[in-house]
């Protein structure tokens, strides 16, 4: 690799060589594999700015569909200092100092329901953060002192989660969403959040969503106090809990 110094202004992709701007595309075209379609592959990628592109994988996708790797190199650069991404919590705390803080601090039990809600099935994401097992070696919110945990699983409908949280007087509801697809996810999130402000429970409950495809940005957008991605670990949003109730004393 080349060693000469970054300049942060003025970044692009590397592949070989610093500043060669290749990037690696996988890609499928609704036409059949062939001599044509691989053209028309490489062609594409030139019309989009792209050169020095080199089809380096063609395969069939079943009937009238065809799947390409290639490669291919980009002249545009972006200024790296510019780029700032919202995030839920500045400083996270381990987990010693999180229950440390409920007992001393807040001095009460803090009540979490959390759920995969509506059609989606995918129950490791919110167990991950939930379940007294936890992830990579990160326990569970189950595990926390001071914690009192309901975790009701993959595909429960909003109304329910919301009459737990409503029964149990809960201080946070963990809303996960997985399945992207034509963005139910978003569908899903916002008739959540529209059920609980009809409820008038929105301001009294910390609102947290969670998924591979939600950032924070998007959580706020559609109402919720925050959103956790892909490597999020229980003490993430253990932290982003205690530090709101501590802080903004929405009890
Ligand atoms: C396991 C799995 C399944 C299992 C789920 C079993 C179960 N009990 O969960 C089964 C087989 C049931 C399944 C079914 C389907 N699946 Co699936 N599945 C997966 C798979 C392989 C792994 C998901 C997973 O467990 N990840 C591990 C966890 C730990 O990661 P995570 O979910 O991202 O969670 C972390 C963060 O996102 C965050 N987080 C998540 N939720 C929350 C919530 C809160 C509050 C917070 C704070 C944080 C948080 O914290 C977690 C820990 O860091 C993924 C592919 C992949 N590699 O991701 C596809 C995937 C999610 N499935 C997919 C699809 C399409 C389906 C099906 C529609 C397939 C089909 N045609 O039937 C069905 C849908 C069923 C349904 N109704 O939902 C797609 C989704 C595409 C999309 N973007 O919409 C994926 C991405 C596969 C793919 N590449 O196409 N699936």
């Amino acid at each position: 690799m080349n060693i000469k110094q970054v300049n942060l202004k003025k970044i692009k992709p590397y592949g070989d060589t610093l500043d060669d701007g290749k990037i690696q595309f996988s890609f499928t075209l609704p036409v059949n594999a062939s001599d044509e379609a691989k053209e028309c592959a490489k062609r594409y990628l030139e019309m989009l700015g792209f050169s020095n592109v080199i089809i380096t994988h063609m395969d069939a996708m079943g009937k009238g569909f065809s799947f390409f790797v290639a490669y291919a190199s980009a002249d545009k650069t972006i200024d790296f200092t510019t780029i700032s991404v919202p995030k839920a919590t500045r400083e996270v705390w381990d987990k010693h100092t999180i229950v440390e803080k409920v007992e001393k601090e807040l001095k009460r039990n803090i009540t979490i329901v959390g759920a995969c809600i509506e059609s989606d099935a995918h129950t490791v994401g919110i167990d991950a953060i939930l379940n007294m097992k936890g992830i990579a070696g990160h326990k569970g919110l189950e595990s926390y002192h001071g914690f009192v945990v309901y975790n009701m699983g993959a595909q429960v409908p909003c109304e329910e989660v919301i009459a737990l949280a409503k029964k149990v007087n809960a201080d946070a509801i963990l809303i996960s969403q997985i399945v992207t697809q034509k963005d139910i996810h978003v569908a899903n999130l916002t008739k959540f959040i529209e059920l609980l402000e009809a409820e008038k429970l929105r301001d009294k409950v910390i609102v947290i969503a969670g998924g591979p495809r939600i950032t924070h940005e998007l959580a706020l957008e559609l109402g919720y106090d925050a959103g956790f991605s892909v490597g999020t670990y229980p003490e993430d949003v253990a932290t982003f809990i205690v530090q709101s109730l501590l802080h903004k004393n929405l009890k």
